[in-house]
């Protein structure tokens, strides 16, 4: 736990805030799959003296003097990047997922060009094109969804009819909401069909490329990928632009960050970057990753051993989708409220083909990234979907609320929040 002594001697309402936070993340269990716990050492870089400095360009070529320290940083946290994903060009300068989203979409495109993407509902991100996005009055996106929404299964032919139809200048895999593996050598075939780049939007499951654990889209020649670093990454929150081995992409990649579409570099959280991609690239790195897989798929035994119905009929990766509304007459936010209430937190989330309302949806999604981290196993894994699935039922009743939330103190307890992976 961080000390915070000169935030406490100077600013007790921020004070309140960082240490009460520090305490709800200790105390209860966090489900929310693109959430994790760092280490340390990446928050120390977060926290540190480069706050200070301004470095607009890339490393060797800046606006400003005194670069000796930004340049080593950033030209570290670009080596990790490539060799963590097994690429040539990395620009690790990206705000977050968003920011790299929207400068990948104008380095490879002109305004009123297409993209090809998931549809929202059925696990694609904000970034691909919502409608309420400013990026979807610059560019023209078009969908492809699930042949069968209780497999998962990607719908290839309706993706290649329309890609054959609207000649994407981009087709994009990736998702948020999304639990299985995808074919990315289809996505590669139907793009040189069309003359398309491809580009993987890995945020949710980077950390498991990174680790081996689940399908690299390089392998199978994507042209780019973009993620955040906060998620399976479990690096500080920011963005990441990875290009397979094209100069040129790299080269307007880089233009489309700086100075396309940001201005100064966040230096201190390049640097959490670097210490992140250091652990990941450390070999217990592969075994958590492993276990993430491993504990996603207890929960998965265990709604479906209840059979409440899940999104894509299970998870090939970190997260899972359930119709709780569906299934037990719960909807998403009341799932979302009573977990609350006995310290599990995750989030309420439309389910493909929704009849309900963003904010009242019929289902939940969650996560094993975080839980992992904190140590727990299959076993652990299991009693979490148990008393998940016990809070759902027990949603009205108080006592049994009570005895549920002493289960999730417990847990706590015995798994502590780590401070160092290393
Ligand atoms: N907000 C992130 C998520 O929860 O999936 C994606 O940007």
């Amino acid at each position: 736990m961080q000390h915070y002594q000169y935030i406490k001697a100077q600013d007790e309402e921020v004070y309140t805030v960082l240490v009460g936070e520090e305490e709800r993340e200790r105390t209860g269990i966090e489900l929310i799959p693109s959430e994790n716990y760092v280490s340390l050492a990446v928050r120390e870089a977060a926290g540190s003296v480069l706050t200070n400095k301004y470095a607009e360009g890339y490393p060797g070529r800046r606006y400003y003097g005194g670069q000796q320290y930004t340049d080593a940083i950033e030209t570290l946290a670009i080596e990790r990047a490539k060799k963590l994903f097994k690429c040539q060009y990395a620009n690790v300068q990206p705000l977050g997922g968003a920011a790299a989203n929207v400068a990948m979409y104008f380095a490879l495109m002109e305004p009123g060009d297409t993209v090809l993407g998931m549809d929202l509902s059925h696990g694609g991100h904000l970034t691909h094109g919502h409608p309420t996005t400013s990026i979807n009055k610059v560019f023209n996106f078009v969908r492809y969804k699930m042949k069968d929404v209780d497999t998962g299964e990607i719908d290839y032919d309706a993706l290649r009819t329309v890609a054959l139809r609207e000649k994407p200048k981009i087709i994009l895999a990736g998702f948020s909401a999304y639990s299985r593996e995808l074919d990315y050598a289809k996505f590669v075939e139907i793009a040189k069909e069309v003359g398309a780049y491809t580009v993987a939007d890995v945020a949710h499951i980077a950390g498991l490329i990174a680790a081996g654990v689940l399908k690299n889209p390089f392998d199978y020649g994507f042209d780019v990928m973009t993620t955040t670093t906060h998620k399976t990454l479990r690096g500080p929150r920011g963005g990441m632009i990875l290009v397979r081995e094209s100069e040129d992409i790299a080269k307007r990649i880089n233009k489309a960050v700086f100075p396309g579409t940001q201005g100064g570099p966040h230096m201190h959280i390049i640097a959490a970057k670097a210490v992140a991609f250091g652990e990941a690239l450390e070999p217990n790195f592969k075994k958590y990753a492993a276990q993430v897989l491993k504990n996603a798929k207890a929960m998965e035994k265990v709604f479906k051993d209840a059979k409440i119905r899940l999104l894509c009929g299970g998870t090939d990766n970190h997260l899972l989708l359930a119709d709780v509304y569906g299934s037990l007459g719960v909807t998403g936010q009341e799932a979302e409220t009573v977990l609350d209430e006995v310290g599990i937190t995750l989030n309420k989330n439309m389910i493909a083909d929704e009849t309900r309302t963003a904010m009242d949806p019929s289902g939940i999604r969650f996560g094993t990234p975080a839980m992992t981290t904190r140590g727990m196993k299959e076993g652990e894994a299991t009693k979490l979907a148990e008393i998940m699935i016990a809070t759902m039922r027990a949603k009205d009743d108080a006592a049994k609320k009570v005895a549920l939330k002493a289960e999730v103190v417990a847990l706590c307890e015995a798994f502590p929040v780590p401070e160092k992976f290393v």
